[in-house]
């Protein structure tokens, strides 16, 4: 059978170091018949056809639905035998193609299978519908390795047993564009480590902090219903027993803009929605809170319901977990008069007061309402709103602002209103599922971080959270490429180096000091003068060498990441990066008679200890200084990036096969894009490239040794080892002896292992059949 026989070929060889043979092997098929192989349409798609004849250059090959075609051979791409269609592994494919893999996925995908191996890599295709995969069944049967196809569970046991084997902390990095299913993947993980490490309770507690974060930092975007709008570490902490003991969690840069202002079709933070048709009448009354249609922040966008979801049901829901989260019920309360405020703010208009375009607040219901909600004076909201202290010398004069001004004091105040109440409810989670005074034991961290995001216009969110990707990026590049190959090395093995997507150029024009994208924008934010216009010049300025880099029109870069081109349009970068909240502002909340303001403003003042925002600001006198907000942003990313460090770590890639949220639908130019860009097939290319399979001596003439024609002069396990491979005639580019172990490309001690099996199950039958005739 020709199939089976080019299963069973050598691999192609893997051209190491030239990127335009990365994702093909164009091994040769002349003198073959009727195999499989791939033809590519002229659509991108690629078909699976069978070649009836080849003469000369051209071959004709037979496409699904009769068409018969004569095609130039070298279109052609080997395709694998049937024998196998959908491996769970993409390491076994004996082609490893780019339509091979394609196939492979979707052969999987179209039966619920959406998980694949990739070597170490779990690859995840979001179904888009509920698939049969997950509950006590499952959990039982990867816990007992009673199932062994490639799943979530199966990886975060393999992170559980390492865990406590190696007793090293553990990581499972979860990765992805926006809508691939990261945080859906990240709670299927927690779902696994609360049944396998459940017991006392705070397992639960665990679990309901999803809908509380969700509800609060999730939004619906053009890409994903349920857009995780901020970056999320949970690490939890488990007893010596194996018992979780606790956990903590970690959050990144929440997008604050979102409160105020959101694009067509999209929304604010689903609380809004929830708390707007979920709070009970007398919840509603007190906080005066109308439908969502009437408040301005949420009219903008004209979306207020998403398909399928019931937003006052899950009020409910967020209430409960709120309780099992231990945020008492008047805590609740302040926390939904905190959210009314911040919606009826939006409300607050201004009228003009004089020929200079001053303004004052109007005195209607939204502020009042306001200043109900929060807890203060309506002079001082109404000064706060329209009015700006200046020290000059030691006079303090007033100001008064411009319409827009106001409006942007007015939106900066909702913005920092809202970001402190996520940050605080943070914390009182961490508080109630802290870890006791012993920690001893060890934890296991998931990171469900915002994915990489590419929209028709992109800003200042978009720039910050694809520096955070290419950052993540670079840690599994780290671990999967970078390591591996100084393994070879240490144990002195003879290696072709592969050269695998490197991004630290991207990363580099980012952080290079003092002329990167991050060091620039510092810079500019402080002058003066500086505006989003100066900004892009100066960049254009000092980066246009850079390969990663090219300036646009107007006010607008373009960055080439790893995942591909962004477009940046640089309009509010500087005012979203220092992210300045007035003196006045900070002074109103602290004189607010309610608790939730009062902490929110003694926080803000105790983090702006640190005066990296220049002379302006000192000069105006009257502006809080602080760190800028990507510099706060990059050094949490340090401080998360040597926290896995420490870690094992265990890569998730999640990939969406459609734009358009649907179930079933398989888009192959989708999905080749996002398996390009995260690197998946050079993981698999480096394992089957390198020398993936490892036995030490010992272990290899224990195990093969029997299998020995000839008995070795010397008995020392290096020496037995050496004619075991001998006589099995493995060839010498298929192995390598290290110091201490033998590595060994994909399948060969497959083949082996046959060999021994064979001839054990022949010694069984010789001596039952023997045993047979004495009877
Ligand atoms: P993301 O976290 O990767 O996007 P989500 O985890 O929110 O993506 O997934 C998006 C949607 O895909 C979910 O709301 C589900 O409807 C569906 N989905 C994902 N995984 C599964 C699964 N295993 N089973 C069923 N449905 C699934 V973003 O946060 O936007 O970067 O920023
Ligand atoms: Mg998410």
């Amino acid at each position: 059978d020709e199939d089976l026989d080019s299963a069973a070929s050598p691999l192609p060889s893997v051209s190491a170091s030239h990127t335009d043979r990365r994702w093909s092997d164009t091994t040769s098929y002349a003198g073959k018949k009727k195999l499989r192989s791939w033809f590519q349409l002229p659509n991108g798609n690629w078909e699976l056809g069978k070649i009836l004849s080849i003469s000369g250059t051209e071959s004709v090959i037979s496409l699904p639905e009769g068409k018969v075609l004569k095609v130039k051979s070298e279109n052609l791409v080997s395709a694998n035998p049937d024998i196998l269609d959908g491996v769970d592994d993409l390491m076994q494919l004996s082609y490893l193609n780019e339509p091979s893999v394609l196939y492979n996925l979707h052969y999987r995908y179209k039966q619920d299978m959406i998980y694949t191996k990739a070597g170490p890599v779990l690859v995840a295709i979001n179904p888009f519908k509920k698939v049969a995969l997950y509950g006590n069944y499952y959990i039982e049967a990867y816990k007992s390795k009673s199932i062994e196809s490639p799943h979530v569970y199966a990886i975060t046991d393999t992170a559980i047993r390492e865990m406590i084997r190696d007793e090293v902390n553990q990581s499972i990095i979860i990765s992805g564009e926006s809508g691939a299913g990261k945080t859906e993947t990240a709670k299927i993980a927690m779902q696994y480590l609360a049944a396998l490490g459940g017991g006392s309770g705070i397992e639960y507690e665990i679990l309901k902090t999803n809908p509380i974060l969700e509800a609060f930092g999730n939004a619906k975007t053009s890409r994903n219903d349920n857009s995780s709008r901020f970056g999320k570490l949970i690490e939890i902490h488990f007893s010596e027993t194996g018992k979780i003991s606790g956990a903590n969690i970690q959050t990144f840069l929440l997008e604050k803009s979102r409160v105020v202002q959101c694009a067509e079709g999209e929304r604010a933070y689903h609380i809004f929605y929830q708390l707007c048709v979920g709070a009970p009448p007398a919840l509603r009354e007190k906080l005066n809170l109308m439908s969502a249609k009437e408040y301005k922040y949420l009219r903008q966008s004209s979306c207020y319901s998403i398909n399928g979801v019931d937003d006052a049901e899950q009020f409910r829901i967020v209430v409960e977990a709120l309780d099992i989260v231990h945020v008492s019920k008047e805590d609740q309360e302040s926390v939904f008069a905190m959210l009314a405020a911040v919606l009826w703010l939006g409300n607050v208009s201004f009228t003009v007061i004089d020929n200079e375009n001053h303004v004052e607040p109007v005195a209607d219901e939204g502020l009042i309402t306001v200043a109900k909600l929060i807890g203060c004076d309506i002079g001082e909201l109404k000064l706060a709103l329209s009015t700006r202290k200046m020290r000059v010398g030691n006079d303090t004069i007033v100001q008064n602002l411009t319409l827009s001004q106001a409006t942007d004091t007015r939106d900066a105040l909702a913005k920092s209103i809202y970001a402190c109440l996520f940050e605080w409810l943070v914390e009182q989670i961490n508080k109630s599922l802290a870890v006791g005074k012993r920690r001893t034991g060890r934890s296991i961290s998931i990171l469900d971080i915002y994915g990489f995001e590419s929209f028709d216009r992109n800003s200042f969110e978009q720039f910050c959270i694809n520096y955070a990707n290419e950052r993540l990026q670079q840690h599994f590049n780290r671990h999967l490429f970078k390591l591996e190959q100084e393994e070879y090395i240490q144990d002195g093995i003879d290696w072709a180096k592969v050269d695998f997507e490197d991004n630290k150029d991207c990363l580099n024009l980012f952080e290079k000091k003092p002329l990167g994208l991050l060091s620039l924008l510092d810079e500019e934010s402080t002058f003066p003068n500086g505006t989003d216009l100066t900004f892009a010049n100066k960049l254009k300025q000092h980066l246009n060498s850079n390969p990663c880099f090219r300036g646009e029109r107007d006010k607008s870069f373009t960055v080439s990441h790893y995942a591909g081109e962004v477009i940046y349009d640089t309009t509010g970068f500087l005012e979203k990066n220092r992210d300045l909240l007035h003196l006045d502002s900070i002074e109103l909340l602290s004189s607010c008679s309610c608790h939730l303001p009062q902490i929110f403003a003694s926080n803000m003042l105790s983090q702006s200890n640190k005066p990296v925002v220049g002379p302006l600001y000192k000069a105006g006198g009257a502006d809080s200084q602080k760190l800028s907000v990507a510099t706060k942003f990059k050094g949490q990313l340090f401080q998360l990036m040597q926290r896995l460090e420490s870690t094992t770590p265990h890569f998730i890639r999640c990939i969406k096969p459609n734009n358009f949220q649907s179930p079933g639908l398989y888009e192959q130019g989708l999905v080749l894009q996002q398996l390009r860009c995260c690197g998946v097939l050079e993981v698999v290319r480096i394992s089957r490239s390198g020398f993936p399979t490892r036995m030490s001596h010992q272990k290899f003439a224990r195990r093969y040794g029997f299998l020995l024609l000839e008995s070795v002069a010397s008995q020392d396990p290096l020496s037995v080892s050496v004619a075991i491979l001998h006589q099995f005639n493995i060839l010498p580019e298929m192995y390598q002896v290290g110091y201490t172990k033998l590595f060994f490309r994909t399948g060969q001690i497959g083949m082996l292992e046959d060999t021994r099996n064979r001839t054990l199950h022949g010694i069984l039958r010789v001596q039952s059949c023997f045993r047979g005739h004495q009877a």
